[in-house]
């Protein structure tokens, strides 16, 4: 596969590289792309040195995929080039997530939805992708009415000028602030900017996603987003009204049988997911589950995502990996 990485200069990008690698993803060409700026830079890949294009130049070689993490601008702008000279887009961004004639993929979910006609596929936001993995397998046994998240979500789901904002605050130094305050020794109720109904993006995105991936609009959900100084991995605390009532073990085996959603839930022991832990992992990890006693048929829940690589980077390669595996590209 002849694999274009848009944004490959970026945080996710980066990831994006490191896991094509890993995952040994059957890439014979690799074009890597970002703005006019970084034209030249070299990147490596696998042990090989590459020089990043333009986007002009990456249409011109009509990639099999490209791998878009380069903004929503980029994207509504390019991935529709692309799709005309015969590629396969997988976005990143938010551009595409609700339009209604594009795919929102969790490939663990609705994979078996993707045709060879899809040209452009919208990987959801890392937050919901967390949330999905584990509600999924509930929803169906259960069927889940309402559900109520709280999020903890990490600087580096903002961007390297977040990244560097924390680490100067912690360095004691001045430098260029990502957000309107301080985010070391602090807890901003603010991700993303905010909409007319005072939810921030980041909140309807949680609200509106998950409604799509699992194509049923007969539960609903309601988010507050956080930024908290982590660096890396997104946690959220999730809060489940079910129609049925569940058993507490099954819960827990049906989470554990879940590909890609890890139980770690030993109290006993103070074993219970963190960021620390899921830190260059795929899995999506689950703890502290238990019922909420303040009402029947509801879960509490604590789930925790590496929010580059599963909330990013490797949810858009397995998309990728499906596509080639199914011969869709
Ligand atoms: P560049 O490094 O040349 O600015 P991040 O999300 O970490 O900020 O990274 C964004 C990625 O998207 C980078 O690779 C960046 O390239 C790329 N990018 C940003 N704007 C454009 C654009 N207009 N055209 C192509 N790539 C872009
Ligand atoms: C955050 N979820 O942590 C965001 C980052 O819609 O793809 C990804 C934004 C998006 O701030």
């Amino acid at each position: 596969m002849k694999v274009a990485v848009v944004g490959a200069t970026g945080m996710v990008g980066e990831v994006m590289l490191r896991v094509l690698a890993e995952r040994n993803f059957p890439v014979t060409e690799l074009i890597p792309v970002a703005s006019e700026r970084s034209v030249g830079k070299t990147i490596s890949y696998n042990g090989k040195d590459y020089s990043v294009v333009g986007l002009e130049t990456a249409v011109s070689m009509q990639p099999d995929i490209a791998l878009f993490s380069a903004g929503g601008g980029t994207s509504l702008e390019w991935a529709p080039k692309f799709a005309e000279v015969g590629t396969t887009v997988v976005d990143n961004s938010s551009a595409w997530r609700m339009d209604p004639t594009k795919k929102l993929v969790v490939p663990e979910i609705n994979a078996t939805e993707l045709t060879e006609a899809d040209k452009i596929i919208a990987n959801p936001n890392c937050s919901t992708i967390q949330l999905v993995m584990a509600l999924n397998p509930l929803h169906k046994k259960y069927k889940m009415k309402r559900v109520v998240v709280s999020t903890y979500q990490s600087v580096s789901g903002t961007g390297v000028k977040a990244v560097r904002q924390l680490e100067n605050e912690i360095a004691g130094v001045e430098g260029e602030m990502a957000y309107p305050y301080p985010i070391g020794r602090n807890a901003l109720p603010h991700c993303d900017v905010f909409e007319d109904n005072g939810y921030t993006k980041e909140e309807m995105k949680l609200a509106r996603e998950p409604q799509k991936i699992m194509n049923d609009r007969t539960f609903s959900v309601s988010a507050t987003a956080v930024r908290i100084p982590t660096a890396g991995g997104h946690s959220e605390s999730v809060n489940v009204e079910f129609e049925n009532d569940f058993d507490l073990a099954e819960v827990r085996q049906l989470l554990s049988a879940t590909p890609g959603v890890v139980v770690q839930d030993d109290t006993a022991n103070n074993s219970y997911p963190m960021p620390i832990f899921a830190h260059n992992k795929d899995e999506v990890f689950v703890g502290r589950i238990r019922r909420d006693e303040t009402q029947p048929n509801t879960l509490n829940m604590w789930i925790v995502a590496d929010n580059l690589r599963k909330g990013a980077a490797t949810n858009t390669i397995q998309i990728a990996e499906y596509l080639v595996e199914n011969n869709l590209v």
